[in-house]
């Protein structure tokens, strides 16, 4: 699991699908918004990169993680996305709390994943410190943002080719 000796930016160009036409949600965490801000930057530029248009890009933020799970359940009940990409950071605290808000979140997301018709994409950053979070949001490991939006544009690509096939 490390990304240690993976960079979360580097991927084959040629394995992306384009994606002109999808429409993405992104449902942004404030909590630690110097890292969660390059995440977003990194995902809206990888996905236009590879197509996407502007206005097919929704950005909604909430005020922390815990609530990435209701935001993207109400994005899947009022806007016609193909994908939504949850991003957040919890950077471990002195108290339990991390583990409960790490938790909470991963289960919650992993739910609606598994349950709605649209893929759910696992943007949340959990760390021990602001450096590792800094080194992962467009650092020495690349940015996770890049990886989600690689991640979501092959999830729409999946379900279109299994309808049209
Ligand atoms: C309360 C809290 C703490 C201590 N730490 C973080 C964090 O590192 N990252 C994050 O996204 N949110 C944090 N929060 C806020 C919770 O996610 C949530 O917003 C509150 O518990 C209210 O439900």
């Amino acid at each position: 699991m490390a990304t240690k000796n993976q960079n979360l930016s580097a991927y084959d160009i040629n394995s992306v699908p384009n994606a002109g036409g999808m429409k993405f949600g992104i449902v942004v965490s404030e909590w630690n918004e110097n890292v969660t801000g390059a995440l977003l930057a990194g995902a809206k530029n990888t996905l236009m990169k590879h197509g996407a248009c502007e206005k097919d890009i929704h950005v909604m933020t909430v005020p922390g993680s815990f609530e990435l799970i209701h935001g993207v359940q109400e994005m899947l009940c009022y806007d016609a996305c193909d994908a939504i990409i949850a991003i957040g950071c919890v950077i471990r605290g002195d108290t339990p709390h991390f583990d409960y808000i790490c938790q909470g979140t991963t289960y919650g997301l992993a739910h609606l994943n598994a349950t709605q018709k649209v893929p759910v994409i696992y943007g949340l950053i959990t760390t021990n410190d602001m450096q590792q979070a800094l080194d992962r949001c467009g650092g020495k490991h690349g940015n996770k943002g890049d990886e989600c939006a690689v991640t979501a544009i092959k999830m729409v690509d999946f379900h279109r080719k299994l309808i049209h096939n």
